[in-house]
């Protein structure tokens, strides 16, 4: 009884009201497409626009419609119509929608197909995938001639557009559709958690799932249409899925559902609460029946499902007479004791979630209630409703964004240029720490010895030590893909003037969509192989990785030769803008706190998100992204790779990463492991407490490296001497001691000495909490306040404003850590040139 009660309790959250009967719904987004129709379509009172007046929002644009007799549809629920099927778009090619979002969360996506034969078009021979930007939606699909068929999915949207993207299946296929809704709903519809039933558990994650409705049933009462249901679902009637009909009968009230607080009939709609499926009556007079009422349901093999029973006791005369078991598949989910969680109210609407694991989730689906053998009344067992949903993404990840052809242009051999590179990372320090440009000379195809702080290095690189192709996602031929004209109409023709920023791989410029999508685009530089390379380590791993701290990618652009990436825009830029080297307002030391904390969310999400650890291997300030609530994103996964064994098993590889972020250790052994993005994130968390670059050379040479100099004021206790002398004033001395900490273990010598990226997290969630533990400090006032200077930071601000601009360069002064290689071997191959 006590384990029931607890359960009981949990599931009290999930408790439906209908408190509100009058408040309609409406959606933020309400997008109601009748394809390929020249007029728009009333069905009820939503109008589904014809989408030749919406030809903006497709890519590239088209006009394969087609259309049918009114005749040749097959009778379909009449509050669908038969309207919406008559008409379609038919896609050649790789097509796509976009929709602006209004608000982030749950919408409802559906897709409504009927393959008629009309006017040269067979639209049954069509085989094709539709998609999103991260979920694969179908994958070679196929609509069952001779019927109409809606797909829905429930997809929590998290990025301001909507790509909805059309491709056939293969180069001789074709895709259509007839309409298409997006429309959002409430975000509490789905619940983060649910139980899983083999072994008991708990699920945790279903608000970032995507979900595809498979059956939606209303036990023991009629077909409800969309025009019935607030947000226009279909919920069908139960009796072709009763295994024994004889055992059960349907009951329906008239009466009033209760209301409680917490939800709304956004659930389900009355109807579906108010009529349900109980025991026969022979069965509820037999005491000690034991019968299961059984529904049965086809679903596909291997897959995870969230299925959502609805119960509402509309036939017991008192509260406390009703209890049952629920059945799913031989597995029991749940001892119901519906007066438990409805305080002992009748006619009260409850719902509960359950999750089946795709190993327990064979080709059949049964759901069976059970009266309980321990009631001492008359046995009875109800359902009212019933939810099948596919969980995708369970199953690995979904989303693929693949240049097409891209095997055999990928495989290249990149030997020669990266030990060129590498070869560049050891002359740069030779070059900053002894600031003489002629060591540049040195380059050549192997390494050479180098020195910095008494670390020494002697390795080779072979010369025909190749980058293995990256593996291809399993669903290679769906992605979004944007026209080169597109992009160049985007970025005003990739105007020198809308560079946002240069990075190894080429310019960011900023860029507007036709729907008024801000994007950045990164355009390659097409002669650079690894360029090549990291744009398909890029596409390939952001297209896999989705995270609210990891940068989105949009689509890409391979037209041409171009090497295209378009990412959603960060509207305040990089982290490292404002720390310093710009007019920027200075942020206050809780907003760098919650930047840090951030990115760590992020980097801890790439090290341990994903079966593999993904090493991001050049974490800096300059990667690091803020959109306009200065919520921080990772970005530039040009160099990311999974590890630690990839390295391990080559002989070996280059170093690669930005200068005065790079682990030492990583130098040294050559060995490459999450720890060292723990030692660069703990440089950033330097920069972002001194704000100042990572490497100066136009300082005195103690003073250079930030990460060495840090450390030696950290190590004598005082590092609130080399605090950002802006901020200075309102970090709290304990807080700023746990941070001096972190900094320090990250920066620890071996890797096994650093913490993982979890404990980086934790810890700078703890510095945050001592920070806030002391209301009286308040940030705004005492930011501007000039504290005493130490000698050594008036010591920096000198030399910084007075060092010689073209003494070593100016971009070497300005710029060094930004530098990604390709760009340092430019400016070194020129300067031997001299
Ligand atoms: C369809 O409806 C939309 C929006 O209500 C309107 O802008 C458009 O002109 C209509 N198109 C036709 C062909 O009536
Ligand atoms: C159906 O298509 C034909 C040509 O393919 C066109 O002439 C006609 O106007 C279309 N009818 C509707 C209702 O769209
Ligand atoms: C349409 O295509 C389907 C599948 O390729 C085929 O079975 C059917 O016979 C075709 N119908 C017509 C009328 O061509
Ligand atoms: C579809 O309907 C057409 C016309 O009613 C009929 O000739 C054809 O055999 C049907 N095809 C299938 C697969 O049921
Ligand atoms: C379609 O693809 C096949 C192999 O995948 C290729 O042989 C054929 O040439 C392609 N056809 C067209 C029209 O591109
Ligand atoms: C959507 O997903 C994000 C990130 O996974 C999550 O924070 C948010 O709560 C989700 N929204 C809904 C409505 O489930
Ligand atoms: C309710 O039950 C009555 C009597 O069995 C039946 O006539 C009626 O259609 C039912 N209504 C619903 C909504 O199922
Ligand atoms: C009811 O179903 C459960 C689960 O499949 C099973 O364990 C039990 O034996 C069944 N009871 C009857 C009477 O069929
Ligand atoms: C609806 C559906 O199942 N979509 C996709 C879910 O994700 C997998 C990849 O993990 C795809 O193969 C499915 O097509």
């Amino acid at each position: 009884m006590a384990i029931r009660e607890i359960e009981a309790r949990l599931i009290v959250f999930m408790m439906v009201a209908i408190r509100c009967v009058h408040c309609v719904f409406t959606p933020a987004d309400n997008y109601l497409i009748d394809c390929g129709s020249l007029t728009n379509t009333t069905i009820g009172t939503r109008v589904f626009v014809a989408d030749v007046s919406l030809s903006s929002t497709l890519t590239p644009p088209s006009n394969n419609l087609a259309n049918t007799s009114q005749n040749s549809v097959p009778s379909v629920p009449t509050s669908y119509g038969t309207a919406l099927f008559r008409n379609a778009r038919v896609f050649r090619e790789r097509s796509s929608y976009s929709f602006q979002i209004k608000a982030h969360g749950r919408h409802f996506v559906r897709l409504y197909f009927f393959p008629f034969v009309s006017g040269g078009y067979n639209l049954s021979a069509a085989t094709f995938g539709v998609s999103i930007q991260d979920v694969v939606l179908l994958n070679k699909f196929q609509p069952r001639a001779n019927a109409t068929v809606v797909k829905e999915f429930s997809l929590n949207i998290t990025s301001d557009t909507l790509i909805l993207t059309f491709a056939p299946s293969t180069n001789t296929s074709f895709a259509f559709v007839n309409a298409i809704e997006v429309v959002s709903v409430p975000d509490n519809l789905i619940h983060d958690t649910a139980k899983i039933v083999d072994p008991q558990g708990k699920y945790h994650g279903l608000s970032g799932q995507a979900l595809e409705t498979i059956y939606r049933i209303n036990m023991g009462g009629p077909q409800v249409l969309p025009g019935d249901d607030t947000l226009w679902r279909t919920w069908e009637n139960d009796q072709k899925f009763l295994l024994t009909p004889g055992l059960s009968q349907s009951f329906n009230s008239t009466g009033k559902i209760n209301y409680m607080d917490g939800a709304t009939e956004e659930i389900a709609p009355q109807v579906v609460y108010a009529t349900v499926v109980e025991l026969s009556k022979d069965a509820q007079n037999t005491a000690g029946a034991n019968v299961n009422v059984t529904w049965q349901f086809s679903v596909d093999a291997n897959w995870d499902y969230l299925i959502r029973f609805h119960f509402c006791d509309i036939v017991s005369k008192s509260a406390i007479d009703l209890l049952f078991n629920v059945y799913i598949n031989a597995w029991l989910a749940s001892e119901v004791e519906l007066s438990l969680i409805t305080f002992n109210n009748l006619a009260t609407a409850v719902f509960m979630d359950f999750v089946l694991k795709a190993d327990d989730a064979s080709g059949k689906l049964s759901v069976s209630i059970n009266p309980s053998p321990i009631i001492n009344g008359l046995p009875n067992a109800i359902l009212n409703g019933l939810e099948i949903m596919k969980i995708n993404g369970s199953a690995g990840p979904a989303v693929v964004v693949i240049p097409p052809g891209s095997n055999k242009n990928f495989g290249i051999i990149l030997g020669s240029i990266l030990g060129a590179v590498a070869v560049v990372v050891v002359a740069i320090i030779l070059c900053v720490v002894l600031r003489k440009r002629k060591l540049a000379k040195q380059s050549s195809k192997t390494w050479v010895p180098f020195s910095i702080d008494g670390l020494t290095s002697h390795s080779t690189v072979s010369q025909t030590s190749n980058e293995t192709a990256f593996k291809i996602g399993q669903n290679g031929d769906l992605g979004y893909r944007f026209s080169f004209t597109v992009l160049q109409e985007a970025t005003n023709n990739f105007d020198e003037n809308w560079v946002i920023g240069v990075g190894g791989f080429g310019k960011v410029y900023k860029g507007v969509l036709r729907d008024e999508t801000k994007v950045a685009v990164k355009r390659g530089n097409p002669k650079s192989q690894q360029g090549l390379n990291e744009f398909r380590t890029e596409i390939e791993l952001l297209s896999r990785l989705r995270h609210r701290h990891l940068v989105s990618l949009i689509g890409y652009c391979d037209e041409k030769n171009e090497m295209i990436l378009v990412y959603e825009y960060m509207e305040k830029g990089t982290l490292k803008s404002h720390l310093y080297g710009s007019d920027l307002p200075p942020l206050v030391w809780k907003q760098r706190l919650e930047i840090c904390i951030g990115s760590a969310r992020g980097l801890h999400y790439l090290h341990t998100g994903q079966a593999k650890a993904i090493i991001h291997r050049d974490v800096k300030s300059a990667n690091i992204l803020l959109d306009e609530n200065l919520l921080a994103k990772v970005a530039d996964f040009g160099l990311s790779k999974t590890g630690p064994e990839l390295d391990q098993t080559h002989v070996s590889t280059a170093v690669k990463g930005s200068f005065g972020y790079l682990d030492p250790e990583y130098f040294r052994r050559q060995r490459l492991t999450e720890k060292s993005d723990v030692y660069s994130f703990g440089v950033v968390l330097l920069e972002v407490l001194c704000a100042r670059p990572v490497i100066d050379p136009t300082l005195p040479r103690e003073m250079v490296n930030l990460a060495e100099w840090g450390m030696k004021w950290q190590k004598r206790g005082e590092l609130e001497q080399i605090v950002d002398t802006r901020i200075a004033g309102s970090v709290r001395p304990e807080s700023l001691r746990k941070f001096g900490e972190t900094i320090e273990k990250c920066l620890a010598d071996s890797g096994v000495e650093r913490p993982s990226m979890g404990d980086v997290l934790w810890n700078l969630e703890y510095v945050l909490h001592l920070q806030d533990a002391d209301p009286s400090v308040s940030e705004i006032d005492s930011i501007n306040r000039i504290t005493e200077l130490s000698p050594q930071v008036q010591n920096i601000n000198t030399i910084y404003e007075s060092a010689p601009a073209e003494e070593a360069g100016t971009s070497v002064h300005n710029d060094l850590t930004d530098v990604s290689m390709s760009k340092v071997f430019s400016q070194l191959i020129k300067s031997e040139g001299r």
